[in-house]
């Protein structure tokens, strides 16, 4: 297997960064004791590194070149066809009780899992590297800021975690050499990359993750899901702040007015897109820029929330992006990329389904095989993916830096709804925000295993990533708002309702600036809405839809409330509240019944 491939020594000079803190070496002795591999390899993130891994790794396999005058220093990997994305039924929360792990996570006695665990790791690395990657998440200088180190034998690993976070030096730094400083432990070895032997496991009370049997994203760059959510929302709470599945957008009027907005949006539906939104000619003037495209990070601030991004570059989902849906995307995967999974072209190139060029007449698919426009199989993976660090992104904000974070204006929440949910509207206060926020519903899509396109709640798009129980998660929403004096305002907003014809009634992507002004209007007190029983709904003259090519019984079917829909969504909501056993808030049931008076009435 191409994984399998002899240890690397490297050159002198290259992978020094050994921490100076005892507590560091002691793990990492443990973890080597455990795993014996043939070396150690301490990353240092620099530049002489990272050319070194890349030789290494286009040498074994682990990444092809590609046409270095179309996507200079770029490269394409293909994941193991039997692991294509996250897992969540092998994704565990290992809390002393079930209880703290609570209803909507698969939970895992942590002695037990640590005995299976270390188990599978027993001589796991004999004959690989094990690299050892010191990280930081956030601003270096951020309070919110947290040091990883994740220890794994896979150099596809190393390389996306330099463009994933702040990586080396920078992070020893930090971190010092206090044995009592907080840092997360994180292993990862592809053992022999088996489903079957694939574990995804989260210890919060340690601060340590394990994941084995893996080679994709989500799954194994530990620094994203497991630890800046899972764990995170664990010492989110712990110390009252906030770690959520949110972009985080900047939008600056003609005038020069700018607000922070963040959006948490299931994985696939969106926020990438929405993130580097360029706005239609209609918009002259308005600038939208990047903090984030899926984890915010908020801490509250003067009775405001600020947020930051813990990450330094984009994981994301390749099919669909062109330069007609995100250009700034385009532009910023146009080098210095990794790509998972697409297609490669004869001539060295990558392509996928949804890229505005012309199908080549041949190409080799995602799984390796010859591709043609006439095979019935997708040319890229529907989760491919790529890996690109957030300074090639045009649209990036100036104050990606700034430790104490952006303040948030607005959230939003939004799913994927064919139907029942408007294009946008807004809560009536933050407990009713969070009322929308538990309550959210999407399609599921092909970032995680299983079948896609089915309706489940996915509650602020944190189904997947909360690492402890979603009442206490839910609970802590509410206590977070009580503590805020200029909470953001909360909406939900849907660019996936369809019309009769099952087509997108709402052209999405650049358009919604559309929704975007309308929600900023509502922060600055101006853009008119009338009271709905959901919340705050605009009516079609409430929307600036000047020069779009809608016409105007789609934007009535956008925005109409369909009563006999909404009975059906309550009860969902209602049933969706009793499988959670009796760990919901009191005030969201509270919400709920005052939903459906409001429909009553
Ligand atoms: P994760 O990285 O998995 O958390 O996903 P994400 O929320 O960042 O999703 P992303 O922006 O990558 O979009 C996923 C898919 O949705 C892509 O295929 C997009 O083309 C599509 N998409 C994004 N925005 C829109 C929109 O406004 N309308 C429609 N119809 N599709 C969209
Ligand atoms: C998601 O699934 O929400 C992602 C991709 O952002 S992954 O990192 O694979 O989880
Ligand atoms: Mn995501």
């Amino acid at each position: 297997m191409k994984n399998l491939a002899p240890a690397i020594f490297p050159p002198e000079g290259v992978a020094d960064a050994k921490p100076d803190n005892k507590a560091v070496l002691d793990w990492v002795h443990e973890i080597a004791t455990l795993t014996q591999p043939e070396n150690i390899f301490w990353c240092d993130g620099s530049e002489r590194e990272h050319e070194f891994l890349i030789g290494e790794s286009v040498n074994q396999n682990v990444l092809m070149e590609l046409n270095q005058e179309r996507v200079p220093r770029s490269y394409l990997h293909r994941s193991n066809p039997n692991d294509v994305a996250r897992v969540e039924q092998f994704t565990f929360v290992c809390t002393p009780t079930k209880e703290e792990a609570g209803p909507t996570n698969n939970w895992s006695d942590p002695t037990e899992t640590y005995a299976k665990l270390r188990g599978l790791l027993v001589g796991a690395m004999r004959g690989r590297t094990m690299f050892v990657i010191p990280y930081i998440m956030g601003p270096a200088d951020s309070p919110l800021a947290k040091i990883g180190f994740e220890i794994t034998d896979s150099k596809y690993v190393v390389l996306s975690l330099r463009i994933m976070t702040r990586m080396g030096e920078i992070a020893l730094k930090r971190l010092g050499n206090d044995p009592n400083a907080e840092w997360n432990r994180g292993v990862h070895s592809l053992l022999d990359v088996n489903p079957e032997r694939r574990f995804i496991c989260h210890f919060p009370q340690d601060n340590t993750i394990i994941s084995v049997g893996s080679g994709y994203g989500g799954n194994v760059l530990l620094s994203k899901k497991c630890l800046a959510l899972r764990i995170g929302s664990y010492l989110a709470r712990k110390q009252n702040w906030m770690a959520e599945h949110m972009l985080i957008l900047g939008v600056e009027s003609p005038e020069g007015r700018k607000h922070y907005v963040a959006a948490a949006f299931p994985s696939a539906c969106g926020k990438t897109n929405f993130a580097m939104l360029i706005p239609p000619e209609h918009f002259k003037g308005w600038k939208v820029t990047t903090i984030g495209d899926d984890i915010a990070w908020m801490q509250i601030r003067n009775g405001r929330l600020y947020a930051v991004n813990p990450e330094n570059g984009y994981f994301g989902v390749v099919p669909g992006t062109s330069n007609r849906s995100n250009p700034n995307a385009m532009r910023s995967i146009a080098h210095d990329t990794i790509y998972t999974n697409v297609a490669l072209t004869d001539d060295g190139d990558v392509w996928w389904e949804g890229r505005d060029v012309e199908p080549p007449a041949h190409a080799i698919d995602w799984r390796g095989n010859d591709w043609t426009p006439q095979s019935s199989e997708k040319a890229a993976h529907p989760n491919s993916r790529f890996t690109t660090p957030m300074r090639n992104n045009p649209a990036l904000d100036p104050d990606i830096e700034k430790g104490e974070g952006v303040p948030i204006s607005a959230i939003i929440f939004g799913g994927r709804r064919s139907d029942t949910v408007p294009l946008v509207y807004q809560a009536f206060d933050w407990n009713h925000g969070v009322y929308l926020g538990a309550t959210m519903a999407s399609e599921t899509t092909a970032a995680a295993t299983g079948a896609v396109g089915r309706v489940r709640r996915d509650p602020m798009a944190m189904l997947p990533f909360c690492g402890y129980n979603i009442g206490d998660y839910f609970q802590h929403w509410l206590d977070i708002g009580k503590q805020l004096t200029k909470p953001p305002l909360i909406f939900n907003v849907n660019w996936f309702r369809k019309g009769t014809d099952g087509k997108f009634l709402w052209p999405g992507f650049g358009e919604n600036m559309r929704v975007l002004k309308w929600i900023i209007d509502r922060c600055e007190g101006s853009g008119g809405a009338l009271k709905s029983p959901i919340g705050w709904l605009p009516s079609p003259h409430d929307l600036d839809l000047a020069e779009l090519d809608i016409d105007h019984i789609a934007v009535d079917e956008l925005l109409c409330l369909d009563h006999e829909e909404w009975q059906k969504e309550i009860a969902a909501h209602e049933e969706y509240f009793d499988s959670l056993g009796g760990v919901v808030p009191e005030e969201l049931q509270k919400q709920r019944e005052q939903l459906a008076e409001r429909f009553r009435l």
